[in-house]
């Protein structure tokens, strides 16, 4: 298993200076999950030399951003957004990352008020099929988020996510199964990443509220033990997002400190995930 931690934990775009890297090394963080939401303003070269220097795996998380949607009723729309995502997996073979994760299939937020229809469902398959190539190429894989009912109406739960991943048919494509997301959509968290079995790609470990992995409900012992089972092997990233940068707080709805600093969120989360994963 190798264990991650976003940096949105501590920032909004990549700025190296505020991460702890020192701490992260210490207590066993083997990569960092970079947000990237204008591929064009990153400096893919000073993430390559970072994440050489620190001896660190980088990997990209990304959403829709204002003006692309791939479910969009608007054909020239989905072709924007076709392009944007080709330009992300572009920029992160350029910095060197292995994989590509998030909501890829709508904009976060983006909740017309009914069900999805047919129409939503198969652009979203052509949507990533049109990726296949590009991530080919690249060597890079793609895991799809389901996100809860009010961020998302498109993808909600385990088992639609696998539908969609096994329409969309590509051995690049996966799906990234985030704890909090779960909790909330899914009877049984753990049975969730089961359902996943080999098309899970990547983890998010996020307590019930965001905070430290370990301190609140979530049911780790049965996580960890349904990925031993079904032998992931992959990722596990602690996702949480900086409560002090109005944008970050505001996008995901963090209203109040989430734990007595950021970085106890990655150094303590990260000590307690790869000690009760070794217990395993
Ligand atoms: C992204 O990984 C996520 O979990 C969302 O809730 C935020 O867009
Ligand atoms: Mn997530």
């Amino acid at each position: 298993m190798k264990f991650g931690v976003n940096t949105m934990i501590w920032s909004g775009g990549f700025e190296p200076d505020k991460y702890p890297f020192d701490d992260l090394k210490e207590v066993g963080v083997d990569g960092i999950e970079i947000p990237v939401f204008v591929p064009e303003d990153l400096d893919t070269a000073a993430v390559r030399r970072t994440c050489e220097a620190h001896a660190l795996s980088v990997h990209f998380c990304s959403v829709n951003p204002d003006g692309t949607n791939p479910i969009s009723d608007d054909a020239a729309v989905r072709s924007r957004t076709v392009a944007h995502w080709k330009n992300v997996i572009r920029t992160a073979a350029e910095a060197g990352a292995e994989q590509i994760a998030g909501p890829t299939h709508s904009p976060v937020g983006y909740l017309p008020g009914r069900r999805r229809n047919e129409d939503e469902w198969r652009w979203g398959v052509e949507f990533h099929q049109a990726l296949h190539d590009d991530l080919a190429d690249t060597g890079i894989t793609m895991a799809v988020e389901p996100l809860n009912r009010f961020e998302t109406y498109f993808l909600n739960t385990a088992a639609d996510t696998v539908r969609f991943v096994e329409e969309i048919g590509s051995d690049r494509i996966g799906i990234l199964l985030d704890t909090f997301h779960q909790n909330i959509e899914d009877k049984d968290v753990a049975d969730a990443y089961r359902t996943c079995g080999e098309h899970l790609m990547h983890v998010h470990t996020c307590e019930n509220d965001r905070g430290v992995p370990g301190s609140g409900h979530v049911d780790w012992p049965g996580v960890l033990a349904a990925l031993k089972e079904i032998g992931y092997d992959r990722w596990m990233t602690i996702e949480s997002f900086n409560a002090h940068i109005p944008e970050l707080s505001a996008a995901t709805a963090i209203w109040r400190d989430l734990a007595g600093s950021m970085d106890e969120i990655a150094i303590d989360g990260t000590r307690f995930l790869r000690d009760l994963w070794a217990r395993t």
